[in-house]
C-alpha cells in the first residue's frame, strides 16, 4: 500500500510538472522534457524515483497520460501552459461523451463546452469513461453528449489524445445534449 502510495503520488507530480510547469523545467514547444531532468527535478521531492520506477508507474496506470519518446516524455493531455501536440485529428468519431456535475451541465447547455483553465475541452469515447471523469467530482455525474459528426460539419475539429481521451478546442451549445441511455 506504501508502495503504491508513492506511485499515485509521483505520477500525480509527473502530471502537475508536464501540464502545468510550475518550475519552469526546460520544456519543447511539443511539450517534451528530458527523462533525465524529470528524474533529478522529483528525486528533490521523491528521493527512491529513479528511470526505471517511472517507466513501471507509466506502464500500469490505467490511463495512458504520457507519451515517451526517446529520451523525452510529455503529457498527452490536460495542458494549461501553451504547447503545440499535433494530435491526431480523429474525422470518423460521430459521437463523443463529456462527465461533469449537474451544475457544470446546465452551464455548458447554456454556453457550450469550454476549455477553462486547460488548453483544450476534454471528451470521452464512451459514455462509461464519461462516467468515470465526473465521478471524480460528484456521486452523480450528469452525461453530455457531443453530436461529433454533425460539429465537423462544421469545422471543428476533434483530436485523439488517449485511447481514453479526446480534445477539442471549445464545443459550442447546438451541438450538445443531455445524454439519456
Ligand atoms: C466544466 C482527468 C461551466 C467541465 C480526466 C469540467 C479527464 C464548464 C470542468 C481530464 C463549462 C473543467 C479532464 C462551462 C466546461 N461552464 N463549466 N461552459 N465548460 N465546464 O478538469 O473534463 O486523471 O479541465 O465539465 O479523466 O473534468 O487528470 O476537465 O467539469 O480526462 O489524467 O469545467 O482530466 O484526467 O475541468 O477532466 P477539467 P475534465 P487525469
Amino acid at each position: 500500500a506504501v508502495e503504491n502510495d508513492l506511485r499515485v503520488k509521483v505520477s500525480r507530480h509527473v502530471s502537475y510538472l508536464l501540464r502545468h510547469n510550475p518550475e519552469a523545467v526546460q520544456m519543447d514547444d511539443e511539450g517534451f522534457v528530458e527523462l533525465d531532468q524529470l528524474v533529478s527535478k522529483l528525486r528533490r521531492r521523491f528521493p527512491t524515483v529513479d528511470r526505471k520506477l517511472l517507466i513501471e508507474i507509466f506502464e500500469q496506470s490505467e490511463r495512458r497520460r504520457f507519451e515517451i519518446v526517446g529520451d523525452k516524455i510529455r503529457a498527452l493531455y490536460g495542458h494549461t501552459i501553451d504547447v503545440k501536440m499535433n494530435l491526431e485529428e480523429d474525422a470518423q468519431i460521430e459521437r463523443l461523451y463529456h462527465g461533469t456535475t449537474s451544475q457544470a451541465a446546465k452551464q455548458i447547455l447554456g454556453k457550450g463546452l469550454q476549455p477553462m483553465r486547460r488548453r483544450g475541452v476534454h471528451l470521452s469515447p464512451t459514455e462509461e469513461i464519461a462516467h468515470e471523469v465526473g465521478k471524480r467530482r460528484t456521486n452523480n455525474p450528469v452525461i453530455l453528449v457531443v453530436d461529433a459528426a454533425e460539429a465537423r460539419s462544421h469545422g471543428i475539429r476533434f483530436y485523439r489524445a488517449t485511447d481514453k481521451v479526446y480534445v477539442c478546442k471549445y464545443v459550442p451549445t447546438k451541438y450538445i445534449k443531455m445524454f439519456h441511455p
